[in-house]
């Protein structure tokens, strides 16, 4: 596959509801499209950053300098056998994984299509239906996120994920197991904690949850290995795994028993492969997480959770969750069971809406 052209875009998308974590609240989206052409096909991919440096030091201008200055001129005019070929060339790049995702998700995209399969199928993937879970933010009253999670539980989905911070925890949690004390509930805190919270971390115990996601810091494994020793709920890392090496160290210390596999954060659909072959041959079960992505990278995220390690519902949801029109066609759509059908088309398996993405197009630029 020899790339003839690489358009990057960004686009503002607003949600639909604000959504807030321990570091902050977003209200509009701030995408990178990336859209590639090889051998007369298109492929696209997203990059998955917060606007702000808070969740990963990637933004969408990072994204931009990185994909425009190195990444798209290593890939111009370039002779590719398979995607899978991008991660190591990407590798002497240093982090930016958000950004090298993005372009490499594109070219499998093209790989799916030249190829007439899915992106499910070229992953080696199986599941037709995929089990789907919500991630619901921060409220401004707790009788607020009551509401949501009735509301979701009402649509299907098969669990439920809030957001902790310090002050907006156990009391938060105390009111939802009162009230729904049998569903499957987990807590993800973004970082918020410290060892230093351990008598309070111990507390989430009571709840019986699935487990917490990333309580200590966003690099962090070590302080993790300490935690999990101490409570008895299984600890899930987030932030803190970036490649497969992380993967296996954070197993090899105990740092958790769960991994969330973002294909952004890991750097694409090589790297999250990896990630999700080193837990299985462990057995620590993995979901897909998510970033508030448009269609193109839910898309993706749909394809990853059909790999067999993907034991756990995602935080892969209805498009209408987030967007009042989506970027493709149809939007992503949930069933009463909270699942989501695997398209079975070639490449994406979703149309991408062009005429959309341009009325929300902030700026452009085309290379080749
Ligand atoms: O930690 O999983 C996270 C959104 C933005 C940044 C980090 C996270 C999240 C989510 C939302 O939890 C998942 C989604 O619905 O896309
Ligand atoms: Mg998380």
């Amino acid at each position: 596959m020899k790339i003839s052209r690489v358009e990057i875009r960004e686009i503002r998308l607003p949600l639909v509801h604000f959504f807030e974590t321990s570091f902050g609240r977003t209200t509009v989206r701030r995408i990178v499209l990336v859209r590639t052409e090889a051998e007369g096909l298109t492929g696209w991919g997203e990059v998955t950053c917060g606007e702000e440096p808070f969740y990963s030091h990637e933004t969408p201008e990072t994204a931009w300098h990185i994909l425009r200055d190195f990444l798209i001129p290593w890939t111009l005019g370039k002779e590719w056998a398979t995607a899978s070929e991008m991660a190591p060339t990407f590798k002497p790049i240093r982090g930016h994984n958000m950004a090298k995702a993005a372009l490499e998700n594109a070219l499998w995209d093209i790989e799916a299509q030249m190829k007439g399969v899915s992106l499910a199928k070229l992953l080696g993937g199986s599941l037709e239906e995929i089990p789907c879970g919500v991630s619901i933010g921060i409220q401004n009253t707790v009788e607020e996120l009551l509401e949501k999670i009735q509301r979701e539980l009402d649509a299907g989905y098969q669990r439920i994920k809030v957001k902790i911070k310090p002050g907006w925890d156990v009391e938060v949690l105390d009111r939802i197991r009162s009230k729904v004390p049998r569903i499957a509930l987990m807590a993800d805190a973004n970082s918020a904690y410290t060892l230093a919270d351990l008598p309070r971390l111990k507390l989430l115990d009571r709840f019986y949850l699935m487990m917490v996601e990333q309580p200590l810091g966003w690099e962090d494994l070590i302080d993790h290995a300490k935690l999990q020793r101490e409570i008895a709920t299984p600890i899930c890392l987030d932030e803190s795994i970036h490649s497969a090496d992380d993967a296996r160290k954070a197993i090899e210390i105990g740092a958790g028993k769960i991994i969330n596999v973002k294909l952004g954060r890991v750097g694409g659909f090589t790297s999250a492969r990896q990630v999700h072959d080193v837990c299985r041959a462990k057995n620590v079960p993995v979901w897909c997480g998510g970033m508030l992505e448009s269609g193109i990278g839910r898309a993706h995220n749909i394809a990853l959770s059909t790999l067999p390690g993907f034991t756990l519902p995602g935080d892969v949801s209805a498009s209408r969750r987030y967007w009042t029109e989506d970027i493709i066609d149809p939007e992503v759509t949930v069933g009463p069971q909270g699942t989501i059908r695997v398209p079975t088309n070639a490449g994406l398996g979703y149309a991408v809406n062009l005429e959309r993405i341009e009325k929300v197009t902030v700026r452009k630029e085309s290379f080749g």
